[in-house]
């Protein structure tokens, strides 16, 4: 097989091409791609597609602006001033390849695990997302990197708990009577889901968040239990509590599908409301209204469902939160009907062909033992020097699909280490980014409409097709063509580094699983879309993927792997409670989660979204904004020992008493004082996954006074 160049005809009159958003975001729309003489002219969500349904969000809706966006990395480039100043000069590809396989082979022959690809979700694709650049690193023998930053606490949990991240089928949501957003924001993250909702509220059901702060989505539910950052777990409890005491209970499904209901019980003794609500910072009656609700909407036989997200996991106890969530669907039955149950992600319902993407098995040959390094303690990593515990020192650093120095944690030490002049680093991207500014050879990047792709998804459980729209742009390459080329310039002969972007979708699912049987990648190209061949209520009578097959109240995996293997409690590392002291000197909870018109740091760049947004902000409740001074508007400086940032203070209620928002992620280079959230953030790791605590912050706010 050889690797061919997508050709794509340039036609007068006005075509459409099948695509899909490759955006790291659980909707995963179907798009149509008006092309006119080979122009993107226009980006619409897909009628036909069951969850797209014609709708797009408003970031994706623009994105020619961002794919024809003056500012797009045409060429590949190196650098001339020092790292981080941003200073390119144009050069060939080339040069550009034949420098990084010279430097690349140089580490190699000391020990090529000193080289570490940084990669994450600026595209969902498994074409441009992890293949050729993971065999390209298994080939090398290069660290590999723990892909940690986002659903791995989470993730976790919800696999201890119920065995696979299967969850409620999005397409039967609005049938519910009772929905529980907890700790999500889907009119920002998550739009086609609250879309079912809305349908589902118009046919009477009841809407309640569970947020720390009044969201966009939290303000337009019946009810919203506004509870302390990183006290879900305990929340749960209270759940179970109450509705073990009430007995409103599914005990058929309890019998049947459920382990260690007995010893459930006991635990659930422990966590009356009145303990629960002292923990979370809410009323007795919040605790007990929550549960009734849950119990006996089940109990009228009618269809329950929780929409637990990932602003819950960013804090120290996150992966026990969620599986604390994950026991409440089988404890009153909701997992019986479509549209019942919980959606955590839908991403284990694809059996992807990981064998066949990456070829792990290309690894090893250098006879060292594999080093995994955590995205989450990059800045902490790329500081350490080499040791019998950490192995070599990191040496180069090849970033694609991601951007660390504005979004990973404790940004003080990412950027000292991104610094570092003896790092060589290749950023891979659209645009010049924060992090891009430490680059020594910067290359341009396809966007989704220039390149071929196929996509699982994490909120919904259709196949997706990427047709290329237009031709690349300038020079842009996709990510692929880049390991293909760079593979090439190596001397790799294995045939694997001459799959095309078609070869590697035609095989990105397993057909030998039942649920991919019909896949088929030329049909999909044409059709954009396909179902997999999964029922719309996985658990509706078991079958979890659990060692039991049950849902798991108690875990002996989570014992064997030093948990607690009952549902507990563990407090935040920065909090009121758990940690006096600190929060004697820094008293306010703060979380950054993200803002409506960005995506993660994507589309800051893009004006008119930026526009929308405005500039960083920092909510801040009435009460805590006098006691410190701050009046609406005043630019404010918020801190702790890791560091500070400057933003605009939004006195509001929204953000509940002892708590301050900052919507994120801006690109730093955008900001007055050239800092983002990340300055506050620390490097801890949650209790399971080894996930960032982007949300188990305390800070201080003050007014600030601009220096004339
Ligand atoms: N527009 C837009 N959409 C996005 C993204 C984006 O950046 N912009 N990012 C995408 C990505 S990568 C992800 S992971 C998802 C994230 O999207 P969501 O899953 O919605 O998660 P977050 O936005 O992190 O947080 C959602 C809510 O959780 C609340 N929260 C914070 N801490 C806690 C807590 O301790 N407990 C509870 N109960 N709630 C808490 C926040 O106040 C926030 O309103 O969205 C995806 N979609
Ligand atoms: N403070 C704070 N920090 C956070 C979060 C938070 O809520 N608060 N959220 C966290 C979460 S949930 C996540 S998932 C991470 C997200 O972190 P990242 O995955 O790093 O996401 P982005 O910041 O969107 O950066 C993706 C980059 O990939 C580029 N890109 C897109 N497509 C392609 C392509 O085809 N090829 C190449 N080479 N590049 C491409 C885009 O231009 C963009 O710059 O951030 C985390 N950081
Ligand atoms: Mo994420």
């Amino acid at each position: 097989m050889t690797a061919v160049a997508p050709i794509i005809p340039i036609a007068s009159e006005p075509v459409l091409v099948r695509a899909t958003c490759p955006h790291d975001c659980p909707d995963t729309c179907a798009l149509l791609v008006t092309v006119k003489e080979g122009i993107a002219t226009e980006v619409r969500g897909d009628p036909d597609h069951p969850t797209t349904a014609g709708v797009l969000c408003t970031k994706v809706s623009r994105y020619t602006e961002r794919t024809y966006h003056q500012q797009r990395l045409l060429h590949p480039m190196k650098r001339v001033g020092h790292k981080g100043e941003g200073k390119f000069v144009q050069i060939s590809w080339d040069e550009a390849l034949t420098t990084i396989a010279a430097r690349l082979q140089e580490i190699v022959q000391k020990d090529p695990r000193a080289i570490l690809p940084y990669s994450y979700a600026g595209t969902m694709g498994l074409v441009q997302g992890e293949s050729m650049s993971m065999r390209f690193f298994n080939r090398i023998g290069a660290s590999l990197l723990d892909r940690t930053i986002c659903a791995s606490a989470g993730g976790t949990g919800y696999r201890y708990t119920l065995g696979t991240r299967l969850g409620t089928d999005t397409e039967h949501v609005q049938n519910a009577s009772l929905i529980i957003l907890w700790g999500g924001n889907p009119i920002a993250s998550n739009l086609h889901f609250w879309m079912r909702v809305q349908e589902a509220k118009r046919r009477g059901a009841k809407i309640i968040a569970i947020d720390p702060y009044r969201s966009l989505s939290a303000d337009k539910c019946h009810q919203h239990i506004a509870l302390l950052p990183g006290t879900d777990a305990a929340l749960a409890l209270g759940i179970m509590h109450v509705l073990i005491k009430e007995d409103l209970l599914d005990k058929d499904y309890i019998s049947r599908h459920t382990l260690g209901f007995e010893a459930l019980q006991q635990r659930a003794a422990e966590w009356p409301p009145e303990r629960v609500a002292e923990i979370c910072g809410i009323t007795v009656a919040e605790v007990e209204g929550l549960a009734r609700d849950y119990g006996s909407a089940a109990q009228r036989g009618e269809i329950t469902m929780i929409r637990a997200n990932y602003g819950l996991q960013r804090v120290r106890g996150g992966g026990m939160a969620v599986r604390n969530i994950a026991c409440l669907p089988a404890l009153v039955g909701a997992w019986r009907k479509a549209g019942g149950g919980m959606q955590l992600s839908t991403s284990d319902s694809f059996p992807k062909n990981t064998q066949f993407l990456q070829r792990p098995d290309l690894a090893g040959r250098h006879g060292l033992p594999p080093r995994t390094i955590n995205m989450s303690t990059i800045g902490d990593d790329l500081l350490r020097p080499t040791s019998a515990e950490f192995g070599p020192r990191i040496e180069a650093m090849i970033v694609y699909n991601a951007n660390p120095v504005a979004v990973a944690p404790e940004s003080a030490k990412v950027v000292a280490g991104f610094a570092r002049e003896d790092v060589f680093t290749v950023v891979l991207e659209h645009f010049q980014t924060d992090t891009a500014d430490y680059a020594d050879i910067l290359l341009p990047a396809t966007t989704q409409l220039e390149h071929v792709d196929v996509h699982s998804t994490y909120g919904h459980v259709y196949m997706m097709a990427n047709n290329a729209a237009i031709a690349p742009l300038g020079e842009a390459k996709s990510n692929a063509e880049i390991f293909r080329l760079l593979a090439a310039h190596m001397g790799f002969e294995e045939a694997c580094f001459r799959d095309s972007d078609d070869d590697i979708a035609a095989q990105a699912f397993d057909r030998n699983h039942p649920r991919a049987a019909d896949f088929d990648w030329q049909k999909l190209k044409e059709t954009g879309w396909q179902r997999l061949n999964i029922a719309a209520a996985p658990f509706a009578d078991g079958g979890f993927g659990t060692p039991s097959g049950k849902c798991e109240f108690y875990s002996a995996n989570m014992l064997a792997d030093g948990y607690d293997p009952l549902p507990t409690y563990i407090p935040p590392y920065e909090s009121r409670d758990s940690n006096p002291d600190l929060a004697a000197k820094y008293p306010l909870a703060m979380i950054s989660p993200p803002a409506r018109n960005f995506l993660n740091s994507s589309f800051v760049n893009v004006q008119s979204l930026r526009d929308t947004e405005g500039e960083p902000h920092l909510d801040i409740h009435p009460d805590d904004a006098a006691e410190r001074g701050i009046i609406n508007g005043a630019t404010v400086r918020i801190f702790n020992d890791r560091g500070s940032m400057l933003a605009k203070a939004r006195v509001t209620p929204k953000a509940r008493v002892g708590l301050v928002v900052g919507l994120s992620i801006w690109w730093k280079k955008f900001a007055a004082d050239g800092k983002n959230a990340n300055e506050v953030t620390s490097q801890r790791l949650t209790d399971m996954g080894k996930a960032p605590t982007f949300y188990d912050v305390l800070v201080e706010v003050e007014a600030y006074t601009i220096p004339v």
